[in-house]
């Protein structure tokens, strides 16, 4: 936990004014004690001014903020530690655990498969809502996809929304409110979804994620894993050692030597963009207590005929001959999907079919 005066304001990591070396491109925040924040993130040399107003306040102090995001990086180190979830593999799983990558490469390089996982801390703009707020990404990245079809590189996530009284309160008064997994997103077979952290019994820690063998789908159960097309398994689940958490700063201004977060060779960067749109919250926050959402926009019909057709992902896939068969078998209970048009469902499922099957290729 950060040292905090009386007003809570968080102090660690803080460097004297005299030690900022000059002329480099590294970025400062100052943070004020008992006054407000009085200087924005600083870029190479600090004007003398704010110097000397450091200097003059010690309640006043540089921080690091070296990923330019407005929060002193030693505070999201600890909100990492704070909400780092526990994963869960299947024994079988076919790629060895969560990589870690070459510090300092432009492109993603495996150097070990030990477990490691990735964070992301950033200030989330809620002006409606009372409070100050921070969203945490948690990323599970992977060497290859080795489902069905495979491919190398595979970038996976959950996320929390942590909220507190103000944006500098320390560590420890932040509470988790939601979290969400990210299955298949913007895939046709996308099983994306979320629950409060109540549900999850994870407001002060992290929940416990089950991730799909192969395919590397995050789920918030267990029993969940068997959405998205029903390609996902979850078998003989054992915890992954937890290696270490590193943070990987933001898109264009990466932490750690994590350079390669901008590389086009996987779709990193936009992972790293906020999961909780006002729309996903609304869904969150109008769920039943116990309940865990949907977040993939409207669960689609076919997916509903896969799963209650007890189909497989690639019978659907391989012709729409076999997709027929499927919504027959399923039709008793998709009433409201099947009542459309016979041409409409049939452009669905055109569509479908190559989708799932697009997905089985690995063309996400
Ligand atoms: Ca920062
Ligand atoms: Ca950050």
């Amino acid at each position: 936990m950060q040292p905090t005066n009386e007003a809570g304001d968080m102090r660690s990591n803080t460097i004297p004014s005299a030690n900022v070396k000059m002329g480099t491109r590294m970025a400062h925040v100052l943070v004020g004690g008992a006054v407000p924040v009085v200087c924005c993130v600083l870029l190479g040399p600090a004007p003398a001014s704010a110097q000397h107003a450091a200097e003059a306040n010690p309640a006043m102090r540089v921080v690091h903020d070296e990923d330019r995001d407005g929060l002193p990086d030693a505070f999201e180190e600890e909100l990492l530690q704070r909400f780092v979830p526990s994963f869960m593999i299947s024994v079988g799983e076919c790629d060895g655990l969560p990589a870690e990558f070459l510090s300092g490469s432009q492109e993603p390089r495996v150097v070990a498969r030990n477990g490691t996982i990735y964070g992301q801390v950033f200030k989330s703009e809620r002006s409606a809502w009372p409070g100050a707020w921070v969203e945490v990404h948690y990323y599970h990245l992977w060497g290859r996809d080795c489902g069905s079809l495979a491919h190398a590189l595979d970038v996976e996530h959950v996320s929390t929304l942590v909220q507190a009284e103000y944006m500098r309160a320390p560590p420890s008064k932040w509470k988790a409110l939601y979290w969400y997994a990210a299955a298949h997103e913007d895939t046709v077979c996308d099983a994306s979804h979320g629950a409060s952290a109540e549900t999850l019994d994870a407001g002060d820690g992290g929940p416990t994620i089950w991730i799909s063998r192969g395919k590397h789908a995050s789920f918030l159960s267990e029993e969940r894993c068997r959405w998205g097309c029903g390609g996902d398994r979850c078998d003989e689940m054992i915890r992954v050692p937890r290696e270490k958490v590193i943070n990987l700063g933001e898109p264009g201004a990466p932490l750690n030597g994590a350079v390669w977060i901008d590389a086009t060779a996987w779709p990193m960067a936009v992972k790293m963009q906020s999961d909780f749109s006002n729309l996903v919250l609304a869904r969150l926050q109008n769920a039943a207590p116990g309940q865990t959402v949907a977040l993939s926009g409207m669960r689609q019909p076919w997916q509903a005929m896969i799963l209650t057709g007890g189909s497989t992902a690639g019978a659907v896939a391989t012709s729409n001959q076999q997709t027929g068969k499927a919504v027959s078998v399923a039709g008793t209970s998709t009433g409201s999907a099947l009542a459309t048009s016979a041409e409409k469902v049939g452009k669905s499922l055109g569509r479908t079919s190559r989708g799932v099957w697009n997905f089985l290729r690995g063309r996400k």
